[in-house]
């Protein structure tokens, strides 16, 4: 039997939909999904195995002009996803005309790979505009092959899956064939945290927060978990935990039930704020927090 394996990358701009199409093919919610931009700040692993194939798909951040050290560092996981795919997805949403960043534009136009273009949030469009787009985009990426899709809805996401299965070069495995994602335990934690942290609060806060969990035991029918929420300044801490502890005590409880569902098991979740003075900028703390990719 031939056996076929490699890397699917997911790449476009910000807020498209790439989380949710990697939990499309995944059956699973492995990526946080928000309505705001920057949800996604790594690259993140998701493994689809079948007797005769491993199609390794990575979610991505979306692509910006990177304005501080985490954000070169998110640009950094993007960069490597130009590098190592053997099948590349680019997303677009209804209505978009522009990747932000005409380098990483120009290697898409350039590659030497199959790229399969996606035009997803067709739930969202008609007829007539997704005419225009399929034509606007076929002159821009001539390269590509073109895809409606709603990632949300499920439509076209199992043709698109199966189409990549039919690009995957002949490779044995890359990795066990009952192994899920790249990423540990606790950066799932951390990631349910910060997706309560950016649906609930506003402005600079959830881009000034970052997670880390310190204790993650788990027991037969029970998994403890104790983590800290980091910000960057004095006021943001008063506004996490807001008045009488109610809004913190929200995010416990929004992402113990997250938690349980994605584990499988009871939660005990301990919540703690802490300041980092400017961890954002600050190389040694992102190093510490898993953004050692600097592009
Ligand atoms: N209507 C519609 N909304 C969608 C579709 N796919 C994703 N969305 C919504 O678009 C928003 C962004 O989705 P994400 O999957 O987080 O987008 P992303 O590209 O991963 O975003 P970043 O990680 O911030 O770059 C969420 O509110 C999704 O529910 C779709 O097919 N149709
Ligand atoms: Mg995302």
């Amino acid at each position: 039997m031939v056996h076929k394996a490699g890397f699917v990358n997911i790449i476009g701009n910000p807020n498209v939909g790439k989380s949710t199409l990697m939990n499309a093919f995944i059956g699973e919610k492995l990526s946080i999904i928000t309505s705001k931009a920057q949800t996604t700040r790594h690259r993140i692993l998701g493994i689809v195995n079948g007797d005769d194939f491993q199609a390794i798909l990575s979610d991505t951040p979306g692509i910006i002009k990177p304005a501080y050290e985490l954000q070169e560092s998110m640009m950094g996981f993007v960069k490597s996803a130009f590098e190592d795919a053997d099948v590349l997805i680019y997303m677009v949403e209804i209505g978009e005309k522009e990747l932000k960043d005409e380098d990483f534009f120009n290697k898409i136009t350039n590659a030497k790979i199959p790229i399969l273009l996606l035009i997803n949030k067709i739930d969202k469009s008609n007829q007539e505009q997704l005419e225009e787009q399929v034509q606007f985009w076929s002159q821009k990426v001539p390269n590509a092959e073109m895809y409606p899709i709603s990632a949300l809805e499920n439509f076209n996401v199992r043709e698109v899956f199966d189409r990549i299965v039919e690009l995957l070069p002949e490779s044995p495995p890359f990795y066990p064939k009952d192994q899920l994602t790249d990423k540990p335990e606790r950066f799932f934690v951390n990631e349910a945290i910060r997706e309560k942290i950016l649906v609930h609060y506003k402005k600079e806060i959830p881009y000034s927060v970052e997670v880390e969990t310190e204790e993650f035991i788990e027991d037969e029918d029970i998994i403890r978990i104790r983590s800290i929420i980091m910000v960057e300044r004095d006021s943001q801490k008063g506004i996490i935990i807001g008045h009488k502890g109610s809004a913190l005590k929200r995010v416990g409880t929004e992402a113990r039930k997250e938690l349980e569902k994605f584990f499988g098991k009871k939660i005990h979740i301990e919540l703690y704020v802490k300041i980092n003075k400017n961890w954002r900028s600050n190389e040694r703390q992102l190093k510490r927090f898993g953004y050692n990719n600097k592009g």
